[in-house]
């Protein structure tokens, strides 16, 4: 069964371009519901946390700069079907074969710099929704 919770993130090159509005927007008008958010930046260790599936990667060392060099908003979504229906949402990792009206067909410039992250599983939605709010839900 499909669980209804997703994870994501706008990432630093859409919070610079001024489209945090816009794609919150899409977000909201696709049916989620947005059930924790903030507007943060992730220190180099913390990126690097973030991705440590990646770390054999030859692209790490560039995803984790990238990622820790400007502000982000992270939350997590609420929907049925969440993680496939968020991952249609945002289109292919490649913004060029990204399909038209996805939000990175819409927002984003290149493969590494691809506006935003949508979990790819159930079980890393509630890895990565834990990674950035579990201590702070303390507060909530
Ligand atoms: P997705 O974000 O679509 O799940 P992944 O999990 O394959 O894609 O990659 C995680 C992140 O790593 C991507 N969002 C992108 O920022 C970066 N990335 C993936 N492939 C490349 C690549 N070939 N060159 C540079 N960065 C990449």
């Amino acid at each position: 069964m499909s669980g209804n919770r997703t994870f994501t993130m706008i990432k630093p090159d859409a919070v610079k371009a001024g489209n945090i509005g816009n794609i919150l927007q899409m977000i909201n008008k696709a049916g989620f519901k947005i059930v924790a958010m903030k507007y943060t930046r992730l220190t180099p260790e913390a990126a690097g946390g973030f991705y440590a599936v990646h770390k054999e990667r030859p692209f790490y060392g560039e995803l984790v700069e990238f990622m820790s060099s400007g502000p982000i908003v992270a939350a997590i979504l609420e929907k049925d079907n969440a993680v496939e229906d968020f991952r249609t949402l945002i289109g292919a990792t490649n913004p060029a074969e990204a399909a038209e009206g996805t939000i990175r067909k819409l927002y984003a410039s290149s493969i590494g710099e691809n506006a935003v992250h949508g979990s790819d599983s159930d079980e890393n939605a509630e890895i990565e929704g834990d990674y950035h709010f579990a201590r702070t839900e303390l507060f909530a």
